[in-house]
């Protein structure tokens, strides 16, 4: 049996800036949102979102015999900005290393921990059982079941210490814990619209939200042509966006991320207009399929 405070502190011990366990279920109102979300075709060209439904409301279906579901984040908080003028790139565009990259080696050091104290059982041998963006997982979802903050209506997962600027990692565990962590049930938007208000196409206002209107999607994922009307917002902009975590109040008084991996890189943040100017097609895709990764 796992222990709800051991896991813990050996999630702090390994470096996460926060974590939690919630019990493994099927989440049924969830799989609702989510065919909604998929028979209105919000998801655009993301094809790989309607893939393995059932994996992805159901950790159980993903991982068999899987009974504990642990969430780990890592703040990459900037607390800089690019040099005004630049072409926009997310903050999570800007880290010096593959967020991905990060948050697994985090995640495998985690597991070896866990295993050392709990033992081999705890692991599925047979299925893969250690995610950061990379399976058919609700990762928000479960953060919030998890105890770690709440889905504001920026649709972003945020914590009440660490802001919205968090990547989310998994573990999925084939034993039982002592205890679990007590979701994270409050409201925390209140009467705030602030990022409502600041989405320049839309995209937070439709319910479920319109992942074809989004900025992020238009910039990294889509696959057609941009439609002539979102010419005006994407102007200017390379990678993501954050312009619904900007105006959060949740992430104006946050200490930028003590992980150096998750830093800003310099070289990308010091260059100006200018320079990306005199970048040829060719250098410009390679730095963009970098921050891609
Ligand atoms: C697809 C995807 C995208 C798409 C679609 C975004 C979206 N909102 O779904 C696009 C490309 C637009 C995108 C953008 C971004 N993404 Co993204 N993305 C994902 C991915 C792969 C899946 C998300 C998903 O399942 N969407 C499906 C829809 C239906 O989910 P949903 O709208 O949130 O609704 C769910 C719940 O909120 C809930 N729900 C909603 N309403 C209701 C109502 C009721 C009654 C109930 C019960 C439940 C419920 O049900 C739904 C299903 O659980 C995850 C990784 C993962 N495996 O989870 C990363 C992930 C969510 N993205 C992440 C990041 C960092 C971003 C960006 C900030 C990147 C950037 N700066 O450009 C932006 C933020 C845009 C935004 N406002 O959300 C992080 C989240 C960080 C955080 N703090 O929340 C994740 C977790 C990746 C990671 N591990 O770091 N992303
Ligand atoms: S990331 Fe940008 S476009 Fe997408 S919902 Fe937030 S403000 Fe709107
Ligand atoms: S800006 Fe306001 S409404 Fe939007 S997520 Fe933050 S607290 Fe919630």
């Amino acid at each position: 049996m796992l222990a709800l405070s051991r896991l813990v502190e050996l999630a702090q011990s390994v470096g996460f800036d926060s974590c939690g366990i919630a019990r493994a279920r099927r989440l049924d109102q969830d799989a609702l949102v989510l065919s909604r979300w998929l028979e209105a075709e919000h998801h655009g060209s993301m094809q790989y979102m309607t893939r393995d439904f059932e994996k992805r409301v159901n950790p159980q279906a993903l991982v068999p015999g899987c009974k504990t579901v642990m969430v780990c984040v890592l703040s990459y908080n900037k607390g800089r900005k690019q040099v005004e003028g630049a072409p926009f790139i997310s903050q999570s565009g800007l880290s010096k290393c593959d967020y991905h990259l990060v948050m697994k080696s985090y995640l495998h050091e985690l597991e070896n921990r866990i295993t050392r104290e709990f033992g081999e059982e705890v692991f599925s041998s047979s299925h893969q059982h250690l995610f950061c963006d990379s399976a058919p997982i609700l990762e928000r979802r479960w953060a919030q079941l998890a105890g770690i903050g709440a889905i504001g209506r920026n649709r972003q997962l945020i914590s009440p210490v660490l802001g919205s600027y968090i990547h989310i990692g998994i573990l999925l565990m084939n034993e039982e814990s002592d205890c679990y962590s007590l979701p994270f049930d409050e409201d925390i938007c209140r009467d705030c619209s602030l990022c409502l208000h600041a989405c320049p196409t839309g995209a937070l206002r439709a319910d479920p939200f319109d992942a074809r209107k989004c900025i992020s999607y238009l910039t990294i994922e889509r696959k057609e042509d941009l439609p002539a009307r979102y010419e005006k917002a994407v102007a200017n902009v390379l990678y993501g966006c954050d312009r619904c975590a900007e105006v959060c109040p949740y992430n104006m008084l946050i200490e930028p991320t003590t992980h150096e991996e998750l830093s800003a890189d310099e070289n990308v943040l010091n260059m100006t207009a200018d320079d990306w100017e005199n970048l040829s097609r060719r250098q410009k895709l390679k730095l963009l399929h970098r921050l891609a990764k």
